[in-house]
């Protein structure tokens, strides 16, 4: 017996010696374990769905896995049924776990965020030694995986937060992984993550996103992004459906179709076959759903951050304001009643161009999109001092995710060309991409204006790009009403950093307020 093994308060006397005949009974290799030297790769703590996936996933790519549960009934469930034939082992307390794990030890967490993170990791501590890496791979807040890399930093513990999407068929068969957190931990947890995620042709959709919480940062923008795509294509069927009057056949097969350019990617795909899907009635499903939209916060945390680190992520913002818009279901049903919209509007062009336009529009939309998520990473990277590895990122969600689809590999390229982009929108493939589009785009927005068909995701994209592209935007009467009013001061065009206070009216005085910027 070895000295961990010794050493560490294993279930003891009467008990131990039940819990040896019950693994004996069911052929356990724990009870190997027992006896000899550690075998475990990796301990998995949480056995709800994702993590027993993530278990099997693991267990298909030849690592000995030892699984735990708060609950240690359903470690004896997994074992006797999903993980029945399999490598994986048991175990019925954290002691016993850490002592079926080779060194350095890795122990992932795949529990409900929150305190149940930082209650294992307490619990943790203790039975762990210099080295030891910590991965938790729930949902959790990116502030809080930077608090606990730095806490288990100072105890000599690595650790890491990582994303993880795909939901639960991702995570049996290649999950999106994006690790984050004590860059010392990656080269053990390398091999294991870059074999049990999704691929792109032969390319891992896992690797290193940078330092402390970026890893969630990453994954919770990567949630705010797959907002905004929901909605774009939700602003297309509802242009499609009340505007140029298609069918569910006819809109599905639109989308089919797009899914084999440039828009190829799962959520097209999945909406295509929502469209078409009837239900025992033979009524189309789609058209019986009650729409007011849920959410589960991840987007409003994107949008948060957006604010907080000053980045202009319209688009994200706008697509969770679309949801909260569509929860005031009965709001707007007496609405409805009251508010009239232009009359006799009706579209009058042709069918077929306009459903093209809308494609455009669609995509130049989602450049905006992503060009404004990689401007909020950047802004927390030079926020927090992260290393972010951008083109990493894009290939990251190329595969096994929600907003998996060709286009991020397109972005991947542009951050290879050139990691030190400025922004998506002034690389040259996204360039042309937009100016192609532009003219549908504008075309688009123009007729939903008219018809009062809200497109808030299509019509923020625009407003956006107009924006950015403009060297001279009117701010210069933001700063003039400022120091109008308030004595705020401003600058003076080729004078950026030198202050001016003028008194507009005459009474008031020369005195400035303090400068600030917001
Ligand atoms: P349980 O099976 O014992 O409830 C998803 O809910 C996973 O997180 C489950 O494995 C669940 O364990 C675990 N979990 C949820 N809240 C927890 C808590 N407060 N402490 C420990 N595990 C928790």
């Amino acid at each position: 017996m070895n000295s961990e093994f010794s050493n560490s308060n294993i279930l003891e006397g009467r008990e131990e010696a039940e819990y040896l005949m019950r693994e004996i009974k069911m052929g356990n290799s724990a009870t190997v374990v027992k006896m000899g030297e550690p075998t475990g790769d990796i301990a998995l703590i949480g056995l709800a769905v994702m993590g027993q996936n993530l278990i099997l996933n693991m267990n298909d790519h030849g690592f000995v896995v030892v699984a735990y549960n708060r609950t240690t009934a359903k470690v004896d469930q997994f074992l006797e049924n999903e993980a029945k034939g399999t490598k994986v082992v048991g175990a019925h307390s954290l002691e016993e776990m850490v002592a079926k794990l080779k060194k350095p030890r890795k122990v992932m967490m795949l529990v409900k965020a929150g305190s149940a993170v930082d209650d294992f990791i307490a619990k943790l501590v203790p039975l762990l030694e210099q080295g030891d890496i910590i991965i938790d791979g729930g949902n959790s807040e990116y502030q809080d995986t930077r608090r606990r890399t730095k806490d288990l930093e100072s105890k000599g513990l690595l650790f890491v937060g990582s994303g993880v999407s795909g939901g639960e068929e991702g995570a049996r068969y290649g999950p999106s992984l994006m690790p984050g957190g004590n860059p010392a931990a990656w080269p053990a947890l390398k091999p294991i993550f870059q074999s049990i995620c999704a691929k792109s042709g032969d390319e891992p959709c896992c690797d290193w996103v940078g330092e402390d919480g970026s890893g969630h940062f990453v994954k919770m923008v990567h949630n705010g992004i797959e907002y905004g795509d929901m909605q774009l294509i939700c602003e297309a069927y509802h242009l499609m459906k009340d505007a140029l009057n298609m069918d569910n056949e006819e809109m599905s097969n639109s989308f089919t179709e797009w899914n084999k350019g440039e828009l190829d990617s799962f959520l097209i795909e999945i909406s295509s076959n929502i469209l078409k899907y009837k239900d025992e009635s033979g009524d189309y499903l789609l058209e019986k759903i009650r729409d007011s939209a849920g959410q589960k916060g991840t987007g409003k945390w994107t949008a948060i951050s957006a604010l907080e680190y000053g980045m202009p992520v319209t688009l994200i913002g706008e697509s969770v304001f679309a949801r909260c818009l569509s929860s005031l279901k009965g709001e707007r049903e007496r609405a409805s009643k009251i508010l009239k919209g232009p009359e006799g509007a009706e579209f009058t062009g042709e069918k077929a161009a306009f459903v093209e336009d809308i494609r455009q529009a669609l995509y130049a939309s989602k450049i905006v999109s992503y060009a404004q998520g990689f401007m909020l990473l950047r802004q927390a990277a030079q926020e927090f001092g992260w290393n972010l590895n951008y083109g990493g990122i894009a290939l990251m969600w190329r595969g096994g995710c929600i907003i998996r689809s060709r286009f991020l590999g397109n972005i991947k390229d542009a951050f290879d060309k050139n990691p030190a982009l400025d922004n998506l929108l002034v690389d040259d493939f996204f360039r042309d991409a937009i100016h192609n589009a532009q003219g549908a785009w504008r075309r688009v927005v123009s007729q939903a204006v008219l018809m009062g068909v809200p497109t808030p995701c299509f019509s923020t994209a625009l407003a956006f790009y107009d924006g950015y592209r403009s060297d001279m935007l009117p701010a210069n009467l933001i700063q003039a009403q400022r120091d109008y009013f308030g004595a705020h001061t401003y600058e003076l065009l080729g004078q950026p950093g030198a202050y001016h206070h003028t008194n507009w009216t005459g009474t008031g005085g020369n005195v400035s307020a303090s400068t600030y910027s917001a």
